[in-house]
């Protein structure tokens, strides 16, 4: 592609000429082929799941880009993988990054470029400093490949984060079973990504995305400054029957549970529909037991997550679901326990914050809007902890978890522009970090 580097100076800070960003845009987008290759399927996605061979390849092989650039890479006790470049020894760091893993036959941009984004802005600005001559950034940069944000394998997801802010325990989380009952520690200790420490110290944190809806997309808008976040309640529910013969049991003897699962996914559907555009609910997951013909299901296992843009609505949705738990309880005449697998509200991101990303984006000429994220992100955990600045690129049609996944290449390297230039500015100490912040971190 042609970089139009235009009127504007699109290396802000930075020194270099219009040619020599054109050539680092090049690179960016030939690593991100590469990467692309890692898991992937014929319809262009990629299928990597957390701990899966093509997750550990992708790792292993995004541990040797960042070295050859001089980072050093570390691993925490939960599989985050770090590359640091420490320029201010002993001082925290600026961690910028997203994730690698994918849920099964999903598309490329999801977590994956907002990993290579802050790998590629820590190599520029890596260079940029040494050849700077002495006026430095106050902070160092930890670009990270957070562990297990999809939570499609292990649940929950945002896992890597969670265990690094201290929300979800360690222990927990290492002891997490997939399916077929392998170990989120027995996937991480033989790739040799299990560290034995708590990671680097932050003091600030970014994060850049695709959109994964149509609002930058409608309205043109190149960067996306995320405010806040979208609630969610996520529930791990088993329904619990009595196995039996699918033809000869007569009706009213069937405890089945696949009828109560039913009910339930159903209900979900028409509880969204009752707040049209503010709550969004699905059952992404269902574990049928025995699953098999001319049996009446004994078990089903599922997982139901609600969003909300409202946490008002969201804590009547949930008082709905509760008193429709137990309707389905007698109309199916089976059990239903749930528990809540991980919850989240509508905190704001520092304001300050979106302030520095709109004078980035502004003083690099992209246009820019703010923007509420409905996903959930590995940013959500950290701007508890630390001020932290998330950025959106377009996602072409709203596509996500699906194949078809796509942000134009100009987009992705305008955002790579804009999130430079804010780690640049976190590095240098535009905003004054949180006190106590790094100190409260669980450990
Ligand atoms: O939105 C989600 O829950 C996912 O982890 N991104
Ligand atoms: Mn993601
Ligand atoms: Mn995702």
């Amino acid at each position: 592609m042609t970089i139009d580097q235009g009127a504007v100076d699109r290396t802000a800070g930075g020194k270099e000429g219009a040619s020599a960003a054109s050539t680092r845009a090049e690179e960016f987008l030939a690593d991100f082929a590469r990467l692309s290759e890692f898991g992937a399927t014929v319809n262009g996605g990629v299928d990597r799941q957390a701990g899966s061979d093509a997750d550990v390849a992708q790792r292993r092989w995004f541990a040797e880009l960042l070295e050859s650039h001089g980072l050093r890479v570390e691993y925490d006790r939960i599989g985050n993988q770090f590359g640091l470049l420490e320029v201010v020894p002993g001082a925290p760091f600026v961690v910028v990054g997203s994730h690698l893993d994918s849920q099964p036959t999903a598309g490329r941009y999801d977590g994956a470029y907002g990993v290579l984004a802050a790998a590629h802005a820590a190599f520029r600005l890596a260079d940029e400093w040494a050849a700077d001559g002495g006026t430095g950034p106050r902070y160092n940069i930890a670009v990270v490949n957070w562990f297990n944000e999809e939570g499609s394998r292990f649940t929950p997801s945002m896992m890597g984060s969670s265990v690094y802010t201290g929300v979800l325990q360690l222990e927990d989380a290492l002891g997490t079973s997939d399916r077929s009952g392998t170990t989120v520690a027995e996937v991480l200790a033989p790739a040799g990504f299990l560290g034995a420490g708590d990671g680097p110290e932050a003091v600030f944190c970014a994060e850049i995305h695709i959109e994964q809806g149509r609002v930058l997309e409608n309205s043109g808008s190149t960067i996306g400054l995320v405010t806040a976040s979208w609630a969610a309640s996520k529930y791990v529910v088993t329904v619990e029957g009595e196995q039996a013969h699918s033809g000869a049991t007569v009706m009213a003897d069937r405890r089945d549970a696949l009828y109560g699962a039913s009910l339930l996914v159903v209900f979900a559907r028409e509880l969204a529909d009752r707040f049209p555009g503010v709550l969004h609910t699905a059952v992404g997951q269902l574990d049928v037991y025995p699953n098999s013909p001319v049996v009446v299901a004994s078990e089903v296992r599922l997982l139901l997550d609600l969003r909300c843009a409202d946490e008002a609505v969201l804590a009547e949705a949930n008082a709905l679901l509760q008193e429709r738990f137990a309707e389905i309880e007698e109309i199916a005449r089976i059990g239903i326990r749930r528990s809540l697998s991980h919850e989240w509200g509508i905190d704001p991101y520092q304001p300050e914050g979106v302030e520095l990303a709109r004078e980035s984006a502004d003083r690099l000429g992209y246009s820019r809007e703010e923007i509420l994220t409905v996903a959930g992100h590995d940013s959500i955990n950290m701007k508890r902890r630390v001020p932290t600045v998330m950025l959106f690129v377009p996602s072409v049609d709203g596509i996500s978890h699906n194949e078809g996944e796509y942000t134009r290449d100009e987009d992705l390297v305008a955002g790579l522009d804009v999130l430079t230039d804010v780690v640049r500015r976190l590095a240098q100490g535009e905003l004054a970090p949180t006190p106590g912040a790094v100190e409260e971190r669980t450990r």
